[in-house]
């Protein structure tokens, strides 16, 4: 994951109207992977060996580890969630509060709250790869710069062969994963797509919200593939998106980032919709690209993403910037 600071803004919206509005999410019978919701599965990590501290961040509250899980290798991620205004009452009555010290007007506690107002979200990645690992490793990152035609001669070689699995992606296309959480969806095969919340987004508060648009199309791995072909679609995201948005969480576009990434992790065309103020990994001017901005650069040159230079971060271990290396282009 991308280094980030996890700032969040007040809100300006009403937070107690918006929150009600956050629908939570709900087990997915269909699947039956145990996906977030109001049964328990309290046994899928009791057997879980942590081997490593892959990285972790006392202002962001996550802990990044790798070990095993049932003999395979695993990667498990913790988050303390942000304390929600419409559960103060209950956390200021249902607390037991210990007395740490006391100095004229001055006092510290510790508060113990109620279980179900103390959750760690959970993230586990079973079985994880060594790519997987690495990615959400603590690193040095390089900017690369990639021209046309270092995308054609390393980059596609290298992604067609080394990336990341987008089963994930086609299980939320053909409804087999995450099915009940889909928020918005245009079934048309061109410019359709399915609107849903991203896995780092409990869905609890506004503050942090994060979505991604998945394009219905399976053939367009990324912005390097865009041309003034896929305008249609991209116009189509946007607007639906944030109509989308709007609806469900009264979240207007003002208050919106949207935006791709170059590279992506998943190469199968996809938005991120992240709400303004919120840093979200991955948010930064080296890897996210404006959806505003895209449209833009099509409608002036329809080969714009084939033909410029891009640049964009890579970790000190990523194959790929070994390949770059190799090629003397850094
Ligand atoms: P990306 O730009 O390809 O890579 O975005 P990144 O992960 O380096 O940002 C993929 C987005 O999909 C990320 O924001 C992930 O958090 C999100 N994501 C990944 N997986 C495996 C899932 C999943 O299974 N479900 C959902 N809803 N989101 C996911």
């Amino acid at each position: 994951m991308a280094d980030t600071t996890a700032k969040r803004e007040p809100d300006t919206v009403e937070t107690d109207e918006l929150t009600q509005k956050v629908k939570r999410a709900k087990t997915d019978s269909k699947n039956g992977r145990g996906e977030v919701g109001d049964e328990f599965e309290t046994d899928v990590l009791s057997g879980f060996q942590s081997s490593a501290v892959l990285s972790d961040s006392g202002r962001e509250k996550t802990i990044f580890i790798r070990g095993k899980l049932a003999d395979e290798d695993a990667v498990v991620i913790l988050e303390k969630t942000p304390i929600r205004e419409d559960t103060l009452a209950e956390l200021f009555t249902g607390s037991r509060l210990k007395l740490e010290m006391k100095n004229d007007i001055y006092s510290t506690y510790r508060l113990q709250p109620p279980p179900h107002l103390n959750e760690i979200k959970t993230t586990v990645v079973c079985p994880a790869t060594e790519k997987h690992v690495k990615k959400y490793q603590r690193q040095e990152s390089f900017l690369v710069e990639e021209t046309g035609e270092d995308y054609k001669t390393i980059t596609l070689p290298y992604i067609q062969k080394q990336s990341f699995s987008v089963q994930w992606v086609l299980n939320i296309l053909e409804k087999k994963a995450e099915a009940d959480r889909i928020v918005f969806e245009d079934p048309d095969k061109d410019v359709g797509f399915v609107l849903l919340p991203d896995f780092k987004w409990d869905q609890k508060q506004v503050d942090d919200l994060y979505l991604i648009a998945i394009t219905h199309q399976r053939n367009i791995k990324s912005l390097r593939d865009l041309t003034s072909d896929h305008l249609p679609l991209l116009q189509n995201i946007f607007q639906k998106g944030k109509e989308a948005i709007l609806q469900r969480y009264n979240l207007p576009a003002s208050k919106l980032r949207v935006y791709l990434h170059y590279q992506p992790s998943y190469y199968h065309l996809h938005v991120h919709f992240t709400k303004l103020g919120y840093e979200a990994p991955g948010c930064g001017v080296e890897r996210a690209h404006l959806l505003a901005d895209v449209i833009q650069n099509l409608q002036a040159d329809p080969q714009y993403y084939k033909t410029r230079t891009l640049y964009f971060p890579l970790r000190a271990d990523d194959g790929l910037l070994s390949k770059f290396k190799e090629a003397g282009r850094l």
